[in-house]
């Protein structure tokens, strides 16, 4: 008798111990090592094909692809290292559709996010996030010549966020949540540079254990970021153009128009195209845009619709450095079309394809 009273007493100890502090539900320090640096970026990997129509890419295509400094342009980017900054990390197979896009910051509510930035670029960098909790150090946006997170280059700096609940899901929300990142030392070069990545932030206990993995009540998640990349002010314009052939003058309507990138993640007409699901996926977007007064996008899914917090649709609008995240359930197999639907922006290249298995 005694016996069994002392055997269940620990039995509640030990179940109290569990439940009541699940060790999943502990607050963490999320910690990464991310640098900006100069690769070399192809905006159409497909050329002279486009993937979309198996056809050669017709010559209102080419204004974009070929034309001017065509398909390839020098371009600063976030990549994500190994400790130390010995190696860049591959990416899991799970985001190989984020394209120029750096690599995705998670957090759960309660969490510290911790990021070692190291900056490889020839320009200023910062990395400023959107929604976390910072202190002015931390903010990663210039403040009249006091330390507050911009980097020159070759230098470091270590960003702390914290993560309290007005950072995560609000009542209306998924279970998480996207925010933007991106460089704030000179926004508008920084960001047409291509220094932008998403965060996420998932509610507490929703997040799993393993890298690269959705929050627990959904089986996938894709990031798009309708942006158009006006290579006109990107920090490398002058390196870009030793690589131009024909109309080369930056004062030449022409030209200009040739550098403006219409992309999804920086990949232009179908060539992103790791947006691959299974028939019956409980599938999550994350949805950001950036850019100026053109960079109203309206995302449209075929062959499906989605939930944005309790509303069904199959088009979001997004205007720029705003994030929709939205919940689909795909039931017909197939490629489908997904793609911005202003007109001119479609015709552009912004547009891919999603498949559902
Ligand atoms: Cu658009």
């Amino acid at each position: 008798m005694f016996k069994q009273i002392i055997s269940s007493l620990i039995a509640i100890i030990i179940g109290y111990g569990l439940f009541s502090q699940p060790i999943w539900a502990k607050s963490q320090d999320r910690v990464y090592w991310i640098a900006a640096d100069e690769v070399q970026w192809d905006y159409a990997p497909s050329f002279p094909v486009d993937p979309m129509s198996g056809a050669e890419f017709t010559e209102d295509q080419r204004v974009f692809v070929e034309q001017g400094i065509g398909r390839l342009y020098l371009k600063s980017v976030y990549q994500e290292y190994t400790e130390g900054f010995s190696t860049v990390k591959q990416r899991a197979p799970s985001e190989t559709h984020l394209g120029i896009l750096g690599p995705v910051i998670r957090a759960e509510v309660g969490d510290k996010i911790i990021v070692h930035f190291k900056n490889n670029t020839r320009f200023p960098a910062s990395i400023h996030p959107h929604g976390v909790r910072y202190a002015k150090v931390h903010e990663g946006a210039p403040d009249k010549g006091q330390s507050s997170g911009v980097v020159a280059p070759g230098e470091t700096h270590t960003y702390q966020w914290d993560v309290p609940e007005r950072a995560g899901p609000g009542p209306n929300d998924p279970s998480s949540i996207v925010w933007l990142y991106h460089s704030h030392a000179d926004t508008t070069v920084d960001t047409n540079s291509g220094l932008v990545g998403p965060i996420v932030i998932a509610r507490k206990g929703f997040m799993r254990l393993a890298d690269a993995m959705p929050p627990k009540d959904v089986n996938r998640e894709f990031f798009s970021l309708f942006a158009v990349f006006d290579e006109n002010v990107s920090a490398h314009l002058n390196t870009n153009l030793s690589a131009c052939s024909g109309i080369c003058d930056v004062d030449d309507e022409t030209f200009q128009e040739s550098n403006l990138m219409h992309g999804i993640n920086g990949l232009v007409y179908s060539n992103n195209r790791n947006y691959v699901m299974q028939k019956g996926d409980k599938v999550r977007w994350y949805i950001m845009a950036l850019g100026t007064e053109v960079d109203l996008h309206t995302p449209h899914w075929h062959g499906a619709t989605l939930l944005h917090n309790g509303n069904r649709l199959d088009v979001i609008e997004v205007l720029p450095a705003a994030t929709k995240t939205l919940d689909m359930q795909p039931d017909v197999e197939g490629n489908w079309m997904y793609h911005c639907h202003v007109n001119d922006h479609l015709d552009a290249g912004m547009t891919t394809m999603f498949t559902v298995e």
